[in-house]
């Protein structure tokens, strides 16, 4: 049977970790059936308990961008380890990795390194209040910048009233202070920015959403975002954990030619081992303990293990930019074949893509914001999951996530994912 050994480890795991899984989104809730679990990866190819093999669209997320089992990466982590891990105490490899991420991404003069995408963006929303003096944000409905209290947040009753948590936990006195809009509704955020004047510290934005499928800012939505925020005095904060360091070297910022005041990163910056960040230029910087008063911190931040990873990860990707451009021409020639095969079927679809990021959402209308995406969360796309899954294509196990492309994918891989899609439809 072939997932018989995941479905064993399965049942175990369900009895001491909840639901089985670290992380909601592995358990397939989304798409129905039972997780596999992985006993390996490399390259382009993850193989499972029961030794099947699949072509992986998820690089754990976005991180291995470069493929699982990235030799360099293995190499330096190997040497690290055997100087010890983690010391509570500065190592110059820190500096090393926060001077190279300073000089890829424009806009940010400093760094500070934590363990997850979620302490980036807590800790950069609570640095914005800080600097500014303001409590409230806005936040935009299908954007997830991981799950801090702040950001588990859904629209209040009325269109400028505060949020509501979304989930249980999640304080009233916390839901007030964030707002929600819609993506690529600049509209909506003039409203509330108007209906809260004077009290909103900071907009944060995925600047090329990653969790809702792939959406992309209309230029006149992102172009607005920064003009209010430069004139109502409020902190544009780009979370790049899924952009940073792999739509390029200078992430969102540079593809769409927009400055924010506030960076945060994960995923491609750890190499595939747990580091977040959150940078900005000095000023803003300043404010950050044990400089200034905003208070944060963290045990294994900076731990040289993972910035080991997170160096040869970088310094790889800084070296040969070209790996970019190569990403974003395998995406595109995905993007085409699946196209065509979905057309050719007479199967409504609608491809968002941009750089290495695309999805595959099956509805009829465009998908540009959470409402219009929240249409392709349908039966369609769970047979397409499944039926891409039983030939040996591992995709995100939702509707509201993005492919994420992985340099060592070949256009042979790609012919036989398109070849896939024909078979399922
Ligand atoms: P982490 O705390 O999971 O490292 O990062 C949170 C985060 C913040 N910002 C963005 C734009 C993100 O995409 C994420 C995490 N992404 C999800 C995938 N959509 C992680 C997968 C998971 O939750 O297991």
């Amino acid at each position: 049977m072939r997932y018989q050994r995941s479905s064993v480890l399965f049942a175990e795991a369900k009895k001491y970790i909840p639901g089985g899984v670290n992380s909601p989104v592995r358990a397939f809730k989304a798409v129905g059936g039972e997780p596999i679990f992985i006993k390996e990866a490399k390259g382009a190819y993850l193989y499972d308990e029961d030794d099947n093999q699949y072509i992986d669209y998820i690089a754990s997320w976005g991180p291995l961008i470069l493929g699982h089992a990235y030799q360099p990466v293995l190499d330096a982590v190997i040497e690290k380890a055997k100087k010890g891990t983690s010391f509570g105490i500065p190592t110059e490899i820190e500096t090393e990795l926060a001077k190279l991420a300073v000089g890829m991404v424009p806009n940010i003069d400093k760094i500070r390194f934590v363990n997850s995408g979620t302490e980036a963006c807590m800790s950069a929303v609570r640095l914005a209040r800080g600097f500014t003096g303001r409590d409230k944000i806005i936040k935009f409905a299908g954007c997830y910048h991981g799950h801090s209290d702040a950001f588990l947040i859904q629209a209040g009753s009325g269109a400028v009233t505060f949020g509501s948590p979304n989930s249980p936990g999640v304080t009233q006195g916390t839901a007030k202070d964030t707002l929600l809009a819609n993506y690529n509704d600049l509209e909506g955020v003039k409203a509330l920015s108007e209906a809260n004047k004077g009290e909103i510290a900071a907009i944060i934005i995925e600047p090329v959403a990653g969790n809702m499928g792939c959406i992309i800012p209309s230029d006149s939505f992102i172009k607005g975002l920064r003009e209010l925020c430069t004139q109502e005095g409020i902190l544009l904060l780009f979370d790049e954990v899924m952009t940073g360091f792999r739509l390029g070297k200078g992430g969102a910022q540079e593809a769409l030619n927009i400055n924010a005041d506030m960076v945060m990163f994960g995923k491609v910056i750890g190499g595939g081992l747990p580091v977040g960040a959150f940078a900005a230029r000095a000023e803003i910087m300043a404010h950050l303990a044990p400089e200034g008063p905003v208070y944060q911190a963290g045990t294994l931040s900076g731990n040289p293990l993972a910035m080991s990873a997170g160096l040869a990860m970088l310094t790889a990707l800084d070296s040969k930019p070209e790996i970019f451009t190569s990403l974003a021409e395998k995406t595109e020639f995905l993007h085409k074949g699946i196209a065509e095969v979905l057309t050719e079927k007479g199967i409504a679809h609608q491809i968002n893509r941009f750089g290495s990021m695309v999805s595959v959402h099956f509805c009829e209308e465009p998908v540009v914001d959470f409402a219009s995406s929240a249409k392709g969360n349908n039966d369609t796309f769970k047979r397409y999951f499944h039926g891409m899954l039983d030939q040996g294509i591992y995709l995100p196990p939702s509707a509201f996530e993005s492919y994420f492309l992985n340099d060592a994918i070949s256009y042979s891989d790609l012919a036989k994912t398109i070849e896939a899609v024909r078979k399922v439809f």
